[in-house]
């Protein structure tokens, strides 16, 4: 369930073949698995790999046969940040011209649910690609930090918000100011991660529950995704008037009608994503 292997469909993107990255497009049935692979690095985040990281979310959002998709890294680390050794010599100017954030942007706008199965080092930017997925499971060995300040900088991709929004102020700027980590147990306490599991299970947790959300209904689930997301980006009037267009909108679907028909019929629905 768990074996991550370089399958046949990463030839599918042979023009950028991915180095940092190892894909497997059916972990279990419509669930994917992108695994964060510089393990000599600490899965350090460099340009490339969060370009193969967009690529390939820009590609399995597009495939009908993927319905959640599984973000890991490794037991040691999900990720220790962004490259450090890469953005030590950049000028404001290099960065500007570089802009990082189409890459984030582009990672953020993916409609598929995103489960990030988390181990280990899990600090500045691996910590807020953590964030931009939906849900996070994590290993008891997970540690979670802004530590950013004690390089000079602050958190640039949504670390300064994101953690705020979910641990509060006081905990939040204790974490970005001093460079305090957060352990799995204390991130569960704040709401940071959903669950905390043993090392050799947070995986296959993961892969279990993007199966679970794989048996809805695609429609639905992204719907559902989206309006959730609106509570952090509107007030609570209008995200209830977004909430309330989407939920129409699924009666507009076949899957509405297979999975309240199902329900009257006593039988497990069967939805297409029609
Ligand atoms: N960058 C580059 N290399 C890293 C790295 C990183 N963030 N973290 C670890 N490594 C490398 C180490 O250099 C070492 O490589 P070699 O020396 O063997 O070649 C290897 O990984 C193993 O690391 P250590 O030897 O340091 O391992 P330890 O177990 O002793 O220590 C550690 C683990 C996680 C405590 C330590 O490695 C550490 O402090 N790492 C840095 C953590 C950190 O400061 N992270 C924040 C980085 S800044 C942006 C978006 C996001 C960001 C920026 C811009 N835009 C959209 C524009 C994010 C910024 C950051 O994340």
């Amino acid at each position: 369930m768990t074996t991550i292997a370089r399958g046949a469909d990463i030839e599918r993107l042979p023009d950028n073949m991915p180095q940092f990255i190892l894909l497997h497009k059916q972990v279990a049935p419509y669930v994917a698995h992108i695994q964060l692979n510089r393990p000599d690095k600490l899965n350090a985040l460099n340009l490339e790999l969060m370009l193969e990281i967009k690529d390939a979310l820009i590609e399995l959002d597009a495939d009908d046969s993927v319905r959640a998709i599984v973000i890991s890294g490794n037991d040691k680390a999900f990720a220790a940040g962004a490259d450090i050794k890469q953005m030590a010599g950049r000028t404001a100017v290099d960065m500007l011209k570089i802009d990082q954030f189409k890459t984030w942007d582009s990672i953020r706008k993916t409609r598929k649910p995103l489960i990030a199965a988390v181990s280990g080092y899990t600090f500045g930017g691996g910590c807020e690609l953590a964030m931009i997925c939906d849900i996070i499971i994590a290993s008891e060995t997970a540690q979670f930090g802004q530590p950013e300040i004690n390089i000079g900088i602050m958190p640039g991709a949504g670390g300064t918000q994101r953690l705020t929004r979910i641990v509060g102020k006081s905990k939040a700027m204790e974490m970005v100011l001093g460079g305090q980590f957060m352990p799995a147990e204390e991130a569960l306490r704040h709401g940071l991660v959903s669950r905390v599991v043993p090392i050799e299970h947070y995986l296959s947790e993961a892969v279990k529950l993007a199966s679970l959300i794989a048996e809805k209904s695609p429609i639905a689930v992204q719907m559902a995704k989206e309006s959730v997301l609106k509570s952090y980006e509107m007030s609570l009037q209008e995200a209830l008037y977004f909430e309330r267009k989407n939920f129409y909108m699924l009666f507009a679907t076949e899957d509405q009608k297979e999975g309240m028909t199902a329900f009257v019929e006593k039988r497990k629905a069967d939805f297409k994503g029609q």
